[in-house]
């Protein structure tokens, strides 16, 4: 073989490799979905799953409301008000998100999560519905049952969620500050950093402590020895607030944004006891000392926060942002232009995307929407239909122009 069809054969594996994602997918656009609803720092959504068409929005500041879907919000009801304990102190603390326990329908359980001062920590707990009144908590039924120290007001992460194994996931970022200083991301002897997994329907004995939960039995961490002081209830780490967090209806794969620091965002597939990086890495890039080789898990993509960087992406027509907000893969019936699309937004630039995702690689890409409001939060309602919570105080459903 002479060197001219080696060098051909060479460009031509080296283009087919280098072969750009393709942008085909369909724009998209926002409409008001509760324009008679008066809203203050909207941050979680969510449906209840007992047939009954509510939909539970989670104020920041500590109440959760409730609107009918498809009404225009006027006759919304107050569920639960926590305002009075004051959850949020800090710009990223507060009440972060809602969980209803699989059979809310029958049982009225549910799960928040928020934050509490003197000492600062994050609390998550179980309360019943009244058996009274089916549109009002019943504060008197609280059940705590994980409270986490907390060294700054920043990186609460702060959603929960119960997975299709039945169990509940809890984010807890990293701690705050800057730069990771306690260095909790890879460290397993502390909650911080990490998503937890849980069994709320069985209290356990782990060592000396009696806890309210029970640890499921094939966690990552379950057969660590007690004296070493690994948390048994991480399932995955090296997270630095990956607040934003879904399954894949369909699937059941679980993705995140996890937002960066100073240059990298990312969007990760998170598996049982995966090491996602921080703070030895960000993005796909080397952070702060500590052992590299193999052990992290690449983000599905990275995007920076200067144009300067992005030569440096794998994807570098991706677009800039300062920090990531993870949304939902679209299993609607609506738009079936969007179904298997993820998307996920920019919360301090408000850009849009959607990402098609195959063969362990992103195979489209594109910006779905540029706007300029803060996106806090996507919402899935029970048809797959989906919601975009702004920090303009409204909560829009997203439509196909
Ligand atoms: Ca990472």
């Amino acid at each position: 073989m002479n060197h001219r069809i080696v060098y051909g054969l060479l460009l031509s594996i080296l283009f087919t490799a280098a072969s750009p994602v393709r942008a085909a997918l369909p724009q998209i656009a926002l409409t008001n979905a509760f324009p008679a609803l008066p809203l203050e720092r909207p941050i979680w959504m969510s449906q209840a799953p007992d047939g009954s068409s509510r939909l539970f929005i989670v104020e920041q500041r500590g109440r959760i409301l409730i609107a009918q879907k498809g009404s225009d919000g006027s006759s919304a009801v107050e569920f639960l008000n926590i305002v009075g304990r004051k959850p949020q102190e800090d710009n990223e603390e507060g009440l972060l998100s809602l969980a209803f326990h699989p059979q809310f329908k029958t049982n009225g359980l549910f799960y928040i999560s928020y934050n509490q001062q003197k000492p600062r920590r994050s609390v998550i707990s179980e309360f019943k519905v009244s058996a009274t009144n089916s549109n009002q908590a019943d504060l008197a039924s609280e059940r705590v049952l994980l409270q986490v120290p907390q060294p700054y007001g920043n990186h609460k992460g702060g959603q929960i969620g119960f997975g299709p194994d039945g169990f509940l996931y809890i984010m807890l970022g990293d701690g705050g500050a800057a730069n990771d200083p306690h260095a909790n991301g890879q460290n397993t002897a502390t909650l911080l950093g990490k998503i937890l997994r849980i069994d709320v329907n069985t209290p356990s004995t782990v060592g000396k402590d009696k806890l309210p939960y029970g640890i499921p039995r094939d966690n990552p961490f379950n057969a660590e020895p007690d004296q070493y002081g690994v948390r048994k209830e991480i399932w995955a780490y090296g997270l630095r607030n990956a607040w934003r967090f879904s399954w894949d209806r369909e699937t059941g794969t679980l993705w995140a944004g996890d937002v960066g620091q100073d240059e990298w965002e990312e969007v990760n597939i998170l598996v049982k006891g995966g090491n996602y990086g921080w703070s030895v890495r960000e993005g796909t890039h080397h952070f702060k000392p500590g052992p590299e080789g193999g052990r992290y898990i690449e983000p599905v993509l990275e995007y920076p926060h200067r144009p300067d960087l992005l030569p440096k992406s794998h994807l570098p027509n991706h677009g800039i942002g300062l920090s990531v907000t993870g949304g939902y893969v679209y299993r609607g019936s609506k738009y079936p232009e969007l179904r298997g699309v993820y998307l996920y937004a920019d919360y301090a630039l408000g850009t849009i995307w959607g990402l098609r995702y195959a063969d362990g690689k992103v195979v489209e890409q594109c910006t779905l929407l540029s706007q300029p409001k803060n996106v806090v939060s996507f919402a899935e309602d029970a048809d797959g239909e989906l919601y975009v919570l702004c920090f303009d105080d409204k909560i829009f459903k997203l439509i196909l122009p």
